[in-house]
């Protein structure tokens, strides 16, 4: 019998995104360092870096670092607010392009997606003219960079999008993904965050190539169905489809207070209440959902967005409630006060449709 095709999967992410989005609106920003995030305020502000570019990043600028280190590092710097509504247009017309490339598609959060392009192409040669003209439309569309990575996997695409930044395209040959992954550090896996990193670190695994190595029994001793994941997922293993979305692209709740307020047990008591309302929703229309933004207008009517999208699909409330309370966290001042909050999932899959990633 004839072995089955391997797929040919793109990871597509744009290059620093947000700040990229700027520094074409104001190509007086051009060759600056540019960080988008909170207000530093000579070094005294609350809240994080969403993104900076890269020239930002010579001087150890980092997303979700404390505005007031990025202020420490680099003082010169363009420092500019989020203007989400601004990227999610951006974003949206981008998606656009790239949804008709693919033969099936998932967008990944804001600047991100995967395309199944396996219909598309016959060969890896003929994928890469075609990463290339991809690459080539958004550029000519909206003078816009990305990365773009190959695989015959999204978890192999999604580590090679990575690989190169900015604008590059990494094609990695089914033949070649052990000596790919190998070399790099765990945490470039989707599944491992600071905290894992810290205890697979302890046990003296500290690239792909470690784990990929590390008897299989005493990782799901370890992290139990997790640690059969990561294991798979370091021998660059990964079944899972590109989920294609509905036409629902999203669930929202606001509420405008009769008065402004800066009263914070107010406030979280409205956005707790605000998401289970959604979570109701959610439920009963049979949705999962992945990413999460926040929405806060504050009484001179300046309006800040944030999100977040989980590494996994979920409909549980209390992954809502958490990233919601993550989220505002930087936004609830005791000294400003609060017109509107809101939030909003969105990246909604149907639970039915959802299969199992691995
Ligand atoms: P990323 O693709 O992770 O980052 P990036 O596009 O800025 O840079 P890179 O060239 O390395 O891909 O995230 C996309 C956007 O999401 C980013 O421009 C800003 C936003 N973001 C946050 O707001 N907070 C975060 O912690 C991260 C990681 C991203
Ligand atoms: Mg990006």
């Amino acid at each position: 019998m004839a072995k089955t095709r391997n797929r040919v999967i793109f990871h597509v992410d744009m290059d620093h995104f947000f700040t990229a989005v700027e520094e074409r609106e104001h190509p007086e920003y051009t060759d600056n360092p540019v960080v988008v995030g909170a207000d530093p305020r000579a070094g005294k502000g609350r809240g994080v870096v969403s993104t900076c570019n890269y020239e930002a990043r010579k001087y150890g600028i980092r997303s979700a670092m404390p505005i007031t280190r990025a202020w420490r590092r680099c003082p010169h710097a363009v420092y500019l607010p989020v203007n989400y509504d601004l990227y999610e247009k951006v974003s949206s017309r981008i998606m656009t392009i790239l949804r008709r490339f693919a033969g099936k598609f998932e967008q990944w959060g804001l600047d991100e997606a995967f395309l199944d392009v396996t219909s598309k192409v016959h060969d890896l040669e003929e994928a890469k003219r075609l990463a290339q003209e991809i690459k080539r439309k958004i550029y000519a569309k909206e003078k816009l960079t990305c990365s773009i990575g190959i695989g015959s996997n999204k978890l192999v695409a999604k580590i090679a999008s990575d690989f190169n930044k900015p604008d590059g395209l990494t094609v990695v040959e089914e033949n070649d993904v052990k000596s790919f992954l190998s070399p790099l550090p765990v945490e470039k896996l989707l599944w491992v965050g600071k905290k894992t990193k810290r205890k697979l670190n302890a046990l003296g695994i500290k690239t792909i190539g470690d784990l990929a190595n590390f008897d299989a029994s005493t990782l799901i001793d370890k992290f139990g169905v997790m640690g059969r994941q990561m294991h798979l997922s370091a021998k660059g293993i990964d079944r899972s489809e590109i989920q294609e979305q509905w036409e629902i692209k999203s669930m929202s709740r606001d509420t405008t207070f009769d008065e402004d307020t800066s009263d914070t047990k107010l406030l979280l008591k409205t956005l707790n209440a605000l998401a289970e309302d959604v979570h109701k929703q959610l439920t009963e229309s049979n949705f999962n959902f992945k990413t999460i933004t926040i929405k806060i207008r504050y009484e001179n009517f300046e309006t800040h967005s944030h999100s977040k999208t989980l590494p996994f699909m979920t409909d549980r409330l209390v992954d809502i409630q958490k990233t919601v309370g993550n989220l505002m966290q930087v936004y609830l001042q005791p000294d400003r006060k609060v017109r509107l909050i809101g939030l909003k999932l969105s990246n909604l899959v149907s639970s039915e449709k959802q299969k199992k990633l691995i």
